[in-house]
């Protein structure tokens, strides 16, 4: 038996090394990344043993359900089922057997698996518990309904207790929400004086912060699925209201449509995998909806499909849900919560983040490892085109500008490649160029992640925080969108920070002030060592201000009230 093994375990482990080299850079990526340690990591969980499995002991296999679900669950999924990765379930492993496995895990593979021992970031005791650990049934974690929810819903402030109009004199329109990944807090900065009004206590590691329709209500939500809702009416900016909607997350929004602000709340959770509708003044749970179901392209069940990015549409009372396992676009009518109408739309799988055009009809999304946008049409409901772009687009929510040529574009950077792709999004007077990709500008290298635009700027800044080579991880790429052929001007964010100590400085997410004449970027650094905020004066590209503060510990995502309030990016 063992005998058979061996030939395949040396050619693997040939292939291996030949492309290692190629692949280091690659791996780098993906690890920094998907391998967000997964708050589901500490959940308590079903476990069966399967006799056939090598043998562990228990200590062993708690440590190895601690890496999986630190480094391998974002790619293989919560179950093993496969995800952006492949499948790992032991009907699959036990026929590899052991020592297959292990090399797999150790050297990596051609088709996008990091080298996890020969990079450092496994142990070789480490590789054999994980070839072990895959042999045995995946560990399934409780779901969580409405009656856990409603167990971890509180509102601090009632609504019949909140201010009746505006207690503090800030310019709330330019606030912007830090996320500050590692403390499980916000910082919540006044854009004007760029001083600090508050640090807010909120879930584990928050994602993404959402603006109500009215401007007035923040809501912010952590990989653990954990909403907190700010009110920016009083005296300081605090919480009012917080849920729990499932054991991991990313994404909340608040719905838009006329006549309905500020009435309805959403969010998507990765585990388990559902969107919950709440109350928008109090964030109560009213509706949970599974997104288990079938792919849209071999129309296979997937057990755990994930809720990737949600949008509130502006044409219809709707969210715009995007399922990235199943690559499902659902268009979600929250006129009726209690008769909810779904129209489903396929799009392509691995649907990851992505924004509206400039007129905000329609929605452009990236499946992510298909290497496509998807553009959804919110006003007929219907997915208008799948469009070619490069490798591992990851668009923020992307970036809107006028193109001298092809007229209103929307623009997504690439995770896998240095190009930025430029979508033509205007089928009224630039049919020609209408979701088709009219162009790619060359950037500084991959491992870009987020791209932005002001329709006060003539500028497009470009990001790479995950690029291995430091140079173009710490510093950003700005186009004039009037000579775009004239290329990239390069501004060293981390440099100019003038930090103290040697952290890895990855400068993300360019966001405008709301007069859009300012840049704000984060340059990330570990939670032991400085970080910073830089603010670019967009004019003239020159630095204009370094906010440092004790409390700024791992900022990462930063949201401006007014454009994120009305989708201006
Ligand atoms: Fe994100 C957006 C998921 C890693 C910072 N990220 C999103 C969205 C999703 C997502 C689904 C879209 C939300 C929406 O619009 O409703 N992100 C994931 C992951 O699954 C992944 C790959 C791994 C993980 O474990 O979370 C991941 N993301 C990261 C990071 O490492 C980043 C750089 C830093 C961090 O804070 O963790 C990061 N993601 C962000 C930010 C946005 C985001 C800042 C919002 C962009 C915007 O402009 O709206």
């Amino acid at each position: 038996m063992k005998l058979f093994k061996v030939a395949p375990v040396l050619t693997l482990m040939a292939a291996a090394l030949c492309v290692q080299a190629q692949n280091k850079e690659h791996s780098d990526t993906q690890i920094k990344y998907h391998a967000g340690p997964s708050p589901l990591a500490d959940v308590p969980m079903y476990q069966a043993t399967n006799p056939k499995a090598p043998p562990m002991t228990q200590a062993e296999f708690d440590k190895a359900r601690q890496i999986y679900f630190e480094r391998c669950a974002g790619c293989h999924g919560v179950l093993r089922k496969g995800a952006t990765g492949k499948p790992l379930t032991p009907d699959i492993t036990l026929a590899k057997g052991t020592d297959y496995l292990k090399v797999f895990i150790a050297y990596g593979s051609p088709a996008g698996m990091p080298n996890w021992q020969t990079s450092g970031e496994m142990s070789e005791q480490d590789v054999d518990i994980m070839a072990r650990y895959v042999q045995h049934d995946p560990p399934t974690p409780p779901e969580f309904g409405m009656a856990d929810m409603k167990a971890t819903w509180k509102v601090i402030v009632p609504p019949e207790k909140r201010p009746t109009k505006k207690l503090n004199n800030y310019n709330i329109t330019n606030i912007f929400s830090t996320t500050l990944r590692d403390t499980g807090e916000v910082a919540l900065i006044d854009g004007d004086t760029k001083q600090i009004i508050n640090i807010v206590k909120t879930g584990y590691a928050v994602h993404i912060s959402r603006l109500s329709a009215s401007g007035r209500y923040l809501f912010v939500i952590g990989r653990d699925a954990k909403i907190n809702m700010i009110d920016l009416w009083m005296e300081k900016p605090d919480n009012v209201a917080e849920v729990r909607v499932g054991l991991e997350a990313r994404s909340v929004d608040t719905s838009k449509f006329k006549g309905f602000e500020d009435k309805v709340a959403i969010a998507g959770s990765y585990w388990p995998p559902q969107y919950t509708l709440m109350k928008g003044d109090t964030l109560e749970p009213l509706k949970i909806v599974s997104t288990r179901g079938n792919t849209v392209d071999k129309q296979e069940y997937h057990p755990e499909p994930r809720v990737a990015s949600i949008v509130a549409s502006h044409f219809k009372p709707e969210f715009v849900v995007n399922v990235k396992e199943t690559g499902k676009t659902l268009l979600v009518d929250y006129s009726n919560v209690d008769a909810l109408k779904i129209t489903e739309i396929g799009t392509a799988r691995f649907l990851h983040d992505g924004g509206l055009d400039s007129t905000h009809r329609y929605f452009l999304v990236a499946a992510n490892q298909s290497n496509k946008i998807a553009a959804v049409d919110l006003k007929e409901g219907k997915l208008v085109k799948l469009i070619d772009v490069g490798k591992i687009p990851h668009p923020g929510r992307g970036a809107n500008f006028i193109h001298p040529t092809y007229g209103p574009v929307w623009s997504t950077g690439h995770l896998g490649d240095e190009s930025i792709s430029l979508i033509g999004t205007d089928p009224v007077k630039h049919p020609q160029y209408a979701f088709k990709k009219v162009a790619e500008l060359k950037g500084q290298g991959g491992g870009a992640l987020f791209i932005k635009s002001h329709p006060k700027s003539n500028h497009l800044y470009s990001d790479t925080p995950l690029n291995p080579d430091s140079a173009i991880s710490q510093s950003v790429a700005v186009y004039d969108i009037n000579h775009l052929d004239k290329g990239f001007t390069v501004l060293p964010i981390a440099q100019w920070a003038d930090l103290k100590d040697d952290g890895a400085k990855r400068v993300v997410q360019p966001e405008y002030n709301k007069a859009g004449d300012e840049v704000w970027f984060s340059v990330w650094s570990a939670k032991n060592k400085q970080s910073a905020l830089v603010v670019v004066d967009d004019k003239t590209l020159k630095l204009k201000a370094v906010i440092k503060d004790p409390r700024l510990i791992t900022p990462t995502g930063h949201f401006n009230v007014h454009n994120t309030q009305h989708d201006i990016y």
